[in-house]
């Protein structure tokens, strides 16, 4: 009963996302109440913020270069079956991706989506050809400067008519984003192709741009797998490709902004520097805040994984945790040890050593009691 409420909820494709307070606490499930909180923030519909100027400004280019043939959809709920998000997907059983240390499961058939992927069966399926989809997304992860708990991420499909040859589908794909590349770097940016992997598309390519002395991924796309078209129930001679990007780490440096938590400051001092709602608004750091460091020592006794204390340190520090990293690794008897370092840092204010040793202890006592580890 309870698991098959869940199952409709996931499946409403349309469904707006309830705020975190009124979400039913069975529906919450085994995730955490901070990340609960995020499901409602909405960052990439709230005007002028740089994730919503990046997310309009794609939809744009997608728009003068082929009028009235993708809609995009903003609104999608996060809650989705493992099905949506894996198996229509062709992610094997056993892929790291779907392991709890690593998605968050409302149970144990429904996750928030981890990519926006997860929605292209069913409009499939609904009949539709030609996509544009825009949410957040929700993977467990390590901490620091580019990766947070929640990102957002723009996906897209096509299908083409019957008998399109797959080699001219991989042409238009690869035009249509290198033309999106251009348009937001610049035409004269320096781009390059490589090969990829996902399990849903084959071929697969990502998309690289040379970017202040690095290349930096972009995107992966590739041609829809067949047994997802199968799934789908496109017919048989139907081909079709399928993008997907990240906003921040996009944003990250088409703004110039240094921190992936910066996109969720409620500071005004944030705000107040995107207010043309262009791509060419440019951060300037406000100040930078001396950063507190600690470090915590543990025996491992059992089945540790790095994700589960970066979700202790993120749910009793906040945005307050900037980054946590193994300092050390060693071996005695048999028995291992790490040293992990925390830093700390607000982005908006001097931290105090008492607010930060309140938060320090409750995490040491919180990975004594939930980990298999022994605190040295
Ligand atoms: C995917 O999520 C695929 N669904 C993309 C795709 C769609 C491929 C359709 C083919 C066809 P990936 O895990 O690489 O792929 O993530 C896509 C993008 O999200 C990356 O290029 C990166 O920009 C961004 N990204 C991934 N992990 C994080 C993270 N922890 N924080 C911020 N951005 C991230
Ligand atoms: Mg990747």
């Amino acid at each position: 009963m309870r698991l098959a409420g869940l199952r409709h909820l996931a499946t409403l494709a349309n469904s707006s996302v309830p705020a975190a307070e009124v979400m039913p606490a069975r529906i919450r499930g085994r995730v955490p109440e901070a990340i609960w909180r995020r499901t409602s923030a909405r960052l990439h519909k709230k005007p002028l913020h740089p994730l919503c100027t990046l997310r309009t400004e794609i939809a744009s280019y997608f728009e003068n270069r082929h009028p009235g043939v993708f809609n995009m959809h903003s609104d999608l709920s996060p809650i989705v079956t493992t099905k949506q998000c894996f198996d229509d997907l062709l992610v094997p059983v056993d892929h790291p991706s779907r392991a709890p240390t690593d998605t968050y499961y409302v149970d144990d058939d429904v996750v928030l989506r981890t990519h926006m992927t997860a929605h292209d069966v069913a409009f499939m399926q609904q009949g539709k050809t030609a996509l544009l989809l825009c949410g957040d997304v929700y993977r467990r992860d390590t901490v620091d400067r580019t990766h947070y708990p929640v990102f957002h991420q723009v996906d897209s499909m096509r299908l083409y008519p019957p008998a399109t040859e797959r080699a001219l589908i991989q042409r238009d794909l690869q035009a249509d984003l290198t033309g999106l590349a251009y348009h937001l770097f610049g035409s004269d940016a320096k781009l390059r192709w490589v090969d990829g992997y996902f399990p849903f598309t084959s071929p697969s390519f990502e998309l690289e741009v040379f970017w202040e002395g690095e290349w930096l991924e972009l995107l992966g796309c590739g041609l829809l797998h067949r047994e997802v078209l199968f799934k789908a129930n496109v017919a048989s001679d139907v081909n079709g490709w399928a993008f997907g990007l990240g906003l921040e780490r996009l944003a990250m440096v088409l703004f110039q902004i240094p921190d992936i938590r910066l996109f969720w400051s409620e500071d005004e001092r944030f705000a107040s520097q995107f207010s043309s709602g262009t791509l060419s608004d440019r951060f300037k750091p406000f100040s930078s805040f001396p950063s507190v460091e600690k470090d915590i020592s543990f025996w491992v006794n059992g089945n540790f994984h790095e994700n589960d204390l970066c979700e202790i340190a993120r749910s009793l520090g906040g945005d307050l945790v900037e980054n946590v990293s193994l300092l050390d690794r060693f071996q005695r008897d048999g028995n291992i040890s790490l040293c992990y370092r925390m830093v700390f840092r607000s982005m908006e204010r001097s931290l105090t050593h008492d607010e930060i040793n309140n938060i320090y202890y409750d995490i040491r006592e919180s990975v004594a009691t939930s980990l298999p580890v022994t605190l040295r």
